[in-house]
């Protein structure tokens, strides 16, 4: 799976306040710090050349009386503080401001190793879901409305905005407004599990008008299987135990222990960023899910060969 995924490589104006700010701290700190070592390295050199006979005693009384110089680094201390508890302040603020009016409303729920995706359908005011893949609109603020199934997780896509705790019984809200397109990589940021390594999610920023045709793409039903084979896969996928778990629109499967897999083969990966996505890795992931993911909470289904192939042709033909 690749996507930039980097904090110092700002695509998002949140996440282009936190880098200046990133910067200010450093560049403050890294003066305060040279200044400090700088100090050191002066009262050295004169402690040692100003070596005394061993009779007289070697340290100086302490000079206690404020004088000019510490007055000065106070001050100083004082000044690069007062800089950067400012400079925080307003980033932040404006980090937290309700920006957009017209914000594209995405809920998103962090499971046990994947996430959930929703999306306000601006036709019928209803809720388009997928999962472990977020698109965003370039420009256009996105708010998310964070919440938990099980565990505390936590929602970070460094290159656009902050992380934010995902926390069960709350719902907490995070703008994103992409600047940049292309594909990005987030990552559960709260340990929360055994799999929480495996807890990644694809970004994409496309252009206002890709962004909707592909909204309107996910909101249609599964497409009818084109050939016998996937026909087949159709069959073995929402006639067995998965239609338990997964939600297939269009099909008997209404499951929703798991991803909702209606466009499944247009991912990019495959289990939360776990395998690149491939008819291989589909193939593997139904054999094998425990081998592939240790402890995830997806079971292995006992499928003949010829029906775990049609399956991953099915799954791979929902785009
Ligand atoms: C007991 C519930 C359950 C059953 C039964 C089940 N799954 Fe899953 N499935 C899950 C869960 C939970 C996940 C998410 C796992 C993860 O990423 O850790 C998942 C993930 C997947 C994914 C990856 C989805 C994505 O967005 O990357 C595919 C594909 C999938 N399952 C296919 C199947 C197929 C095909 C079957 C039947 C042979 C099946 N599942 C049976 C619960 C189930
Ligand atoms: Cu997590």
């Amino acid at each position: 799976m690749s996507g930039l995924q980097s904090a110092l490589e700002p695509a998002g104006e949140q996440a282009a306040g936190i880098h200046g700010l990133f910067w200010l701290m450093m560049l403050v700190c890294g003066a305060m710090y040279l200044l400090v070592l700088g100090g050191v390295a002066w009262t050295l050199w004169r402690a040692f050349r100003r070596r005394r006979p061993a009779s007289e005693p070697t340290i100086d009384p302490p000079d206690i009386g404020l004088n000019r110089g510490m007055l000065g680094w106070a001050g100083l201390i004082v000044v690069g503080l007062t800089v950067l508890i400012t400079a925080s302040f307003l980033v932040e603020r404006n980090i937290a401001a309700a920006r957009a009016r017209d914000a594209l409303e995405v809920r998103v729920t962090g499971h046990q190793w994947w996430w959930r995706i929703e999306y306000r359908d601006p036709r019928t005011g209803g809720w388009i879901e997928t999962a472990n893949e977020l698109h965003l609109p370039l420009g256009r603020t996105t708010r998310v409305a964070l919440g938990s199934a099980d565990v505390i997780h936590s929602f970070w896509v460094p290159n656009i905005a902050q992380k934010l705790d995902v926390i069960p019984g709350r719902i907490n809200l995070l703008d994103l407004t992409p600047t940049r397109p292309g594909w990005f990589r987030g990552q559960c940021a709260e340990f929360c599990g055994v799999q929480h390594a495996h807890m990644a999610f694809d970004v994409k920023v496309d252009a206002p008008e890709d962004f909707e045709r592909w909204l309107a793409g996910q909101a249609k039903a599964a497409a009818i299987p084109a050939d016998p084979v996937a026909a087949r896969g159709q069959q073995v996928v929402t006639g067995g135990q998965c239609a338990m778990c997964h939600t297939i629109r269009g099909t008997p499967s209404t499951g929703r222990a798991g991803p909702d897999l209606t466009h499944f083969g247009s991912r990019r990966s495959v289990a939360a960023g776990t395998l690149t996505m491939s008819r291989g890795a589909v193939q593997g992931w139904i054999a094998q899910p425990q081998a592939l993911k240790p402890g995830t909470m997806m079971p292995p289904v006992a499928l003949s060969g010829p029906d775990a192939d049609a399956a991953s042709r099915y799954l791979m033909e929902l785009q």
